[in-house]
């Protein structure tokens, strides 16, 4: 409850903002996407964490104009980079209720047009929760999303109920291994193993693997040498803002 005021005031006032973890390709080691995460440092509170931001957003019904926001704000700063000769994909976390909002796909379409974006660039990340309480309504979003040509990621994988049941269900194209298992595996054989599986299992289904909270080179070169497609995670950069993700990109070249 201390949230829910403090929340419509932020949305209301965009004080929201948006940062961008880089993805760094496997083999190359070029950047070939970003993460989009949402912030708010608050004057008050101080730095709200995403997920109560979510969850005060989902409480209030706020879950689909918070959503919106994200969509614009990052879809603008997104055409920026690509004005200034970025060519990677910009991924955007969904949530559980986005999937029964049922004019989201549309709303992105039109998005995706005004900013003059290849559909194909964009990159929807959904967590198998987030397909639980409606699975039809869902499956209809990620069909119509897919049919525009977007990109689908299924994040956290490995921590939900059925993954693999999901893995037969959903038109994905990436999945993402959750970072409990990447921060474990250095230290840890049963995890190691797992990964390697997960790795293995995302190539047998022609799936792009992504590993994120990649936070070390034993982790990065182990990832590598398993030939896991995308690393993601602090080892190579923290989310950044706009301005700072550009310099990064140009230290990377
Ligand atoms: O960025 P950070 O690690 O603090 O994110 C914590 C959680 O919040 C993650 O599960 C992430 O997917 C989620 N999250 C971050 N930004 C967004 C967003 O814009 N929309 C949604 N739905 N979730 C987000
Ligand atoms: O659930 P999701 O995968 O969207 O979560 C993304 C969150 O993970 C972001 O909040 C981001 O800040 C966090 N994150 C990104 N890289 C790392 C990392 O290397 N280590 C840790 N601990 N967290 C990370
Ligand atoms: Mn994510
Ligand atoms: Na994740």
């Amino acid at each position: 409850a201390r949230l829910e005021a403090p929340l419509r005031e932020a949305l209301a006032q965009n004080r929201f903002h948006l940062v961008f973890q880089a993805q760094i390709n496997g083999q190359s080691l070029q950047i070939v996407g970003a993460e989009i995460l949402l912030r708010w440092d608050d004057a008050v509170l101080g730095q709200v964490p995403p997920d109560q931001i979510v969850e005060v957003a989902e409480h209030l019904g706020l879950m689909d104009t918070l959503t919106r926001w994200v969509i614009q704000s990052g879809l603008r700063q997104f055409a920026v980079l690509r004005s200034e000769g970025y060519r990677g994909s910009m991924s955007l976390n969904l949530c559980p209720s986005n999937l029964a909002d049922k004019n989201l796909a549309m709303y992105i379409a039109n998005a995706l047009e005004i900013w003059g974006i290849p559909a194909n660039t964009l990159v929807l990340e959904i967590t198998e929760s987030a397909l639980i309480a409606d699975i039809d309504a869902a499956l209809k979003q990620l069909e119509q999303l897919k049919s525009m040509g977007c990109q689908l990621s299924l994040d956290d994988f490995g921590t939900g109920y059925s993954s693999l049941a999901y893995l037969r269900r959903l038109p994905i194209d990436e999945l993402k291994i959750d970072r409990s298992f990447i921060q474990s595996m250095a230290h840890c054989d049963k995890d190691a193993a797992i990964v390697q599986s997960m790795i293995e299992l995302a190539h047998r289904l022609e799936l792009t693997v992504v590993a994120e909270g990649v936070e070390d080179a034993v982790t990065a070169a182990f990832l590598q040498h398993h030939q896991c497609d995308t690393i993601q995670g602090f080892y190579y950069s923290r989310p950044l803002t706009l301005s700072a993700f550009k310099t990064y990109i140009q230290s990377m070249e």
